[in-house]
């Protein structure tokens, strides 16, 4: 599916009856902050005042489309990649930058947020996000949980175990698959040789769909027609999307694939085709951008000055895995404690 091409033309029959150009602004808003968010925590993390960062540049209409259709009551179970998200879910931007200072402090995620922190070891977060769904509909909330994995997640047990669970369970939890093209160095046609990664969904039982991941308002009515359809089940969304930047800051790109593919997905930028939208329009100027991004960078630049204050307490990598703290991990606290162990950690 796509709405909005690379033109910035819109397919009026798909087009969805609750976006209006208001609604265009607040996700071109929203994708720019979470540009500026990434260039600055890619710009710490060269600077050595930020640990290993993964970029989200390229991916942000896939983010923000998806996270725009999610309400308070749904749950956001994500990756390692989807800043954007959380961006929009509402988490405190000092928090965003505690995690990258390494603190467990970045971790504790507000009630309002109806999250879990980042998950690194990848497609492990699906048989979760499928079981706080099973845990939704057990418990009548009404909510849906949306939950995210690459390309290069599409190939592990845990992807495959996940779907048959929530297609057997009816549970409303929407599976988005973040298809940037890549898994480190390894690329999608190295992955598998179906044709599509939603297509993996059909031998579950499970909907799905292949969405331009690149196009806001598209990623926007896929996400929210399956949370509208989510009591009756999930459904699987593949957004086709492109990793501009690195894996991680931990990767050298250079080394496994060439500028002019990095090139050709350049006019496919989410963010041009709705600034040409906009401006064509009459909605947007020089101006209205320049305003916007001094605004974020303001918050952005607060946020870090107020992480870079923060002073840990080690004891929180104890303190945040339980609700409440199990008997093994509090004798290893107190040990730690009486031990002086971070004596001179600072
Ligand atoms: C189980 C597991 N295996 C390997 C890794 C190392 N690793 C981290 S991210 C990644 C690639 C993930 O690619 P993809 O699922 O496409 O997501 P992307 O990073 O492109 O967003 C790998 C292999 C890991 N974190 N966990
Ligand atoms: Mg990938």
């Amino acid at each position: 599916m796509q709405i909005m091409d690379e033109k910035g033309s819109i397919d009026q029959q798909l087009f969805p009856k609750d976006v209006d150009d208001n609604k265009i602004i607040e996700m071109y808003r929203w994708m720019s902050f979470a540009r500026a968010l990434d260039a600055k925590a890619l710009s710490l993390q060269r600077q050595g005042r930020a640990v290993t960062y993964a970029p989200l540049v390229g991916e942000e209409a896939t983010q923000i489309g998806s996270a725009m259709a999610m309400g308070p009551k749904d749950f956001f179970v994500p990756n390692f990649r989807q800043h954007g998200v959380f961006l929009v879910r509402g988490l405190p931007l000092d928090a965003f930058f505690i995690y990258m200072k390494g603190y467990e402090e970045g971790s504790t995620i507000g009630k309002n947020v109806n999250a879990v922190p980042d998950i690194v070891p990848v497609a492990t977060q699906l048989p979760h996000a499928v079981g706080i769904a099973v845990a939704q509909k057990y418990k009548k909330t009404g909510g849906t949980v949306v939950t995210y994995v690459g390309d290069g997640g599409t190939s592990e047990g845990n992807f495959y175990e996940a779907m048959n669970f929530a297609g057997i369970m009816k549970a409303p939890v929407v599976i988005i698959i973040e298809n940037n093209g890549w898994a480190i160095s390894e690329p999608r046609k190295e992955q598998t040789i179906a044709p599509t990664l939603a297509q993996k969904a059909i031998a579950a039982g499970i909907p799905c769909i292949q969405v331009d991941g690149n196009d806001v308002i598209a990623v926007y009515k896929a996400t929210k027609d399956a949370i509208a359809n989510s009591s009756k089940g999930p459904t699987v969304i593949e957004c086709l999307t492109y990793r501009m930047s690195m894996h991680t800051t931990a990767d050298d790109p250079s080394k496994y694939r060439s500028d002019a593919e990095v090139d050709s997905w350049k006019p496919k930028d989410p963010l041009l085709r709705i600034r040409n939208y906009l401006t064509n329009k009459g909605l947007w100027n020089d101006s209205k951008e320049s305003a916007m991004a001094d605004t974020q960078l303001k918050q952005i630049d607060a946020a870090v000055e107020k992480a870079e204050a923060f002073k840990a307490d080690p004891k929180s990598m104890y303190q945040n895995l339980y609700s409440y703290m199990p008997d093994v991990l509090k004798e290893e606290l107190d040990d730690a404690v009486s031990a002086n162990f971070w004596q001179g950690t600072g």
